[in-house]
Formats: C-alpha cells, structure tokens, sequence
C-alpha cells in the first residue's frame, strides 16, 4: 500500500485540550487504518518559552514557542490547532485563514457573534477546511442516535430535551478562573457547555428558529485562581484569598423553537451538586424515542413504537451498546461495551478532519455552523433580558448571503 500523507500540526495551547488534541493526533492512525493521513506533531505554542518547551517533551511536538504568530507563518505548517481560551481564537483564525491554513478552533468559536462573524468571513472564501471542535457529536451513540432519526426509525422528531449539568464550579470557593472573565470566555456555562447542547441540538433535530431563556449568575465573586491555565475548581480553594468579580452567568435555561416545528429545551449550569459531565439528551418521535446519557456514553437508550407487542405490555426503554457496526466502529473497539472515552471522540474528531482536508471536502460542524451557534447565543442574552420570545436569524439572513 501507498503510505499516507503526512499534515503537518501547529497546536496553539497546552492546556486541557492542548492534552486531549495532541493524543487525538498521536493516536488517529493507529485507531483508523488505513489513516486518511499521518499527523506530525511539528510545533506547539503557549504563552511563555517554559510551558512551551515543557508541553513539547510531554505531548511529544518537535518545537516549540511562545509565539503563535510564528507557527502561522511557518510555510511547512498545514493545520492550526486552536486549543486557547476563548479570547484568542478570532485573532488566530483569521491569520491561519490568511495564510492559507487548515484551522481546527476549539469551542465556543468566538466570545461574541461579531467575532464569529469575522472568522466566519475570513474563511468562507479561503480554499481551507475549518472546523469547530465539537466532538461530543462524534461519540459514536450520538451519531447511531443521528443515523436512527435519517432512518426514519422515531418518525417524526417533535422534541429535544439537552441537558449540560457539571458541579466543578458548585463551590463558591471554586476558584475564578478565565471561565468566569466574560473579555477571556465571552459568556458563562452559556458559551462553555451551553453550545455543547445547541451543536447537539442542531445536528440531531435541525436549525433553532426562536428561543425563550433565563440567564443566572449565583456566585457573583470568586477566589482568585493562580496561574493561567483553568484548574476547573480542582486547586487549593484559597478562600480567604483575594476574591475577583464573576462577570458572566452561571446558568442558563431555555425553550426551543426548531425550524422544522419541533420544540424544546436547553439547560446547562457548572453549578449541579452531584454532576460531573451529565450531558443528555431525549428525543421523542411519533415513532419512537432516544435517550442518551454521556456518562454512559457507549449506550443509547431506544424505545421504538413497535416495541413490545400489542397491548404494549413489554414496551419500554432498551440499550444499544455501540460496537463495529455502529458509525466509526471499524476504528475502534472490536467488541461492544469494551467503552468509548472522551479522548475517542477527539481521535475520530482529527479523522474527520484529516479525511476532509486530504480528500478537499467540508466537515462540520464548521465555521458557518460556530456562527450560527453565536447568533443562538445573542438569542438566548437578549430573550433573558427581555423575558419573552427572541427568533434566532441564520446566517444566511445575518450575512445576507443566500
Ligand atoms: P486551559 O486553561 O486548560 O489551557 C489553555 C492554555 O492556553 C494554557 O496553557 C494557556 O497558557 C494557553 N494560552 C493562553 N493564551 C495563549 C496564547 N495567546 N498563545 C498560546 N497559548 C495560550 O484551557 P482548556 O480547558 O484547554 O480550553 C481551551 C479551549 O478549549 C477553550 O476554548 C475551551 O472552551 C475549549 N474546551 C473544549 C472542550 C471540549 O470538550 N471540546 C473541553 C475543554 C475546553
Ligand atoms: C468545563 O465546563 C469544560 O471543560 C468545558 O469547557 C468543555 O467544553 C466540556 O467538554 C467539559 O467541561
């Protein structure tokens, strides 16, 4: 056989998904064989020369740096990974898309929707594969749930119910971090997980039309944390310390109106006692309904309306556990129920993205789909502050292309 390509990676970042990417990209090929490519970890950035040089030994990168700038410029260099805080994604961005780069951009895409509309452009018209790193849509049970709805196997889709509960900010001594900085993060449990849901949302159900959303802080000051990377509430809780103003929500809670007439909710907070990484959803179809729960994410909990005879008597909730035959199986685990990580949906993350750029298509979700994402966002602040219904504008209506 031929050899695969080799993609060449800058990866800006060295933090939480600076980890998780640089083990997607160690580990791809060796999950899906024949790799649509070979990623090599070429260079990786982070604010200072020591955590740079240190990130390059431990994620095992060639080089290092402490300017990103030189990894754009750098002409042997075909994928910018953008695994920063929230505020220097749009800067980023837009010079990868002018110098012709592949981007990948952690999530939410911007802080703000101007700022998603500045990357959206910068890419829209460049001959590059943008993506938005969104991967819980690439646990392989959310994409069996995505498969079963094309099928037509819960009929119609009349609802959505996503949920995003997490406990590591609970603790009002949980450190202030640059999660709760709304000019590093943009906004709160909103643009953190809250988007975590909407990308779930659209991808399963379709485009949000209108929504209806409450916006709470609860804990509106904060020991300040030390240190720039986010312990997420894990470091000493230093509560006589200084305290810092959390300047973004805490929660938020909203009905949802879809395009194609289903309706809905989304709740996500980092304030749930007892909540690690509770993302769900429920769908109900005329035909039938699917549950999934991420902390239980190889299974898929399905009850279809043919279910259990007639009367019904034995109709209930059943588990799929993804294995081979389900999407992305032949890349993993060769017996269902062996488990599904969350380092798995970065590695079929990076197969999507690699398998787009060698083969010159669009993956989603993409800079398009991060946009429509912040205008969901706009949606949700400005329904809060007016207590009543907002419609979401796409972004076709936004940029007024069509
Ligand atoms: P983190 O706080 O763990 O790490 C961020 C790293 O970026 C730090 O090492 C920091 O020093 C570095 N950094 C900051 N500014 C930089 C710059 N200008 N140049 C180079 N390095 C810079 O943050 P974490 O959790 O890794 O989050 C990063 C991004 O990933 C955020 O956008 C976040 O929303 C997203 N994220 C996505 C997840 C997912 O499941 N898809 C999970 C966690 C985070
Ligand atoms: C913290 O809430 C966080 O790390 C988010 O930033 C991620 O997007 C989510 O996947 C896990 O939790």
């Amino acid at each position: 056989m031929t050899a695969p390509r080799s993609l060449n990676v800058g990866l800006i970042g060295a933090g939480f998904m600076g980890k998780a990417h640089s083990l997607a990209y160690a580990a791809m090929p060796m999950f899906f064989w024949p790799a649509p490519a070979i990623p090599v970890r070429k260079v990786i950035a982070d604010v200072s020369d020591d955590l740079a040089i240190e990130a390059a030994a431990r994620y095992g990168f060639q080089s290092s740096t402490a300017d990103w700038r030189t990894i754009v410029d750098d002409p042997s260099i075909d994928i910018i990974d953008i695994a920063t805080p929230n505020n220097a994604h749009a800067e980023i961005a837009i010079a990868a898309a002018i110098a012709g780069k592949h981007i990948i951009c952690e999530k939410p895409l911007a802080r703000t929707s101007s700022e998603a509309r500045a990357m959206y452009d910068a890419v829209r018209n460049a001959d590059i594969v943008h993506m938005v790193a969104f991967n819980y849509r690439r646990t392989p049970a959310v994409a069996l749930a995505k498969r079963y709805i094309e099928e037509g196997a819960i009929g119609k889709v009349l609802n959505f119910r996503g949920t995003y509960l997490q406990d590591w900010s609970a603790d009002p001594n949980s450190p202030l971090s640059w999660r709760f900085v709304e000019s590093v993060a943009g906004s709160g449990a909103l643009g953190d997980i809250g988007t975590h849901v909407m990308d779930l949302a659209r991808y399963l159900v379709g485009d949000i039309s209108a929504v209806n959303a409450v916006l709470t802080n609860w804990v509106p000051e904060r020991p300040i944390q030390s240190g720039g990377a986010d312990k997420l509430g894990a470091s000493d809780k230093n509560a006589s310390g200084p305290k810092g103003v959390v300047d973004v929500d805490d929660e938020v809670m909203t009905l949802l109106r879809f395009a194609n007439g289903a309706v809905g909710s989304l709740e996500a907070t980092r304030n749930a006692w007892g909540r690690n990484n509770y993302l769900t959803f429920e769908i109900h179809g005329t035909e039938g309904s699917i549950l999934f729960d991420y902390e239980h994410r190889d299974q898929l909990q399905v009850c279809f309306a043919g279910d259990g005879g007639d009367p019904g008597d034995r109709r209930g909730f059943r588990t799929v556990f993804t294995g081979p035959s389900h999407p992305y199986g032949d890349g993993l685990w060769p017996i269902p129920a062996l488990g599904i990580g969350y380092g798995e949906t970065k590695i079929i993350e990076t197969y999507d993205l690699c398998t787009a750029i060698v083969n010159g298509t669009a993956v989603s979700p993409d800079f398009g789909d991060g946009y429509q994402i912040a205008l969901i966002c706009d949606a949700i602040t400005e329904s809060s502050a007016k207590e009543s219904w907002v419609a979401v504008p796409t972004v076709a209506d936004a940029t007024g292309a069509r």
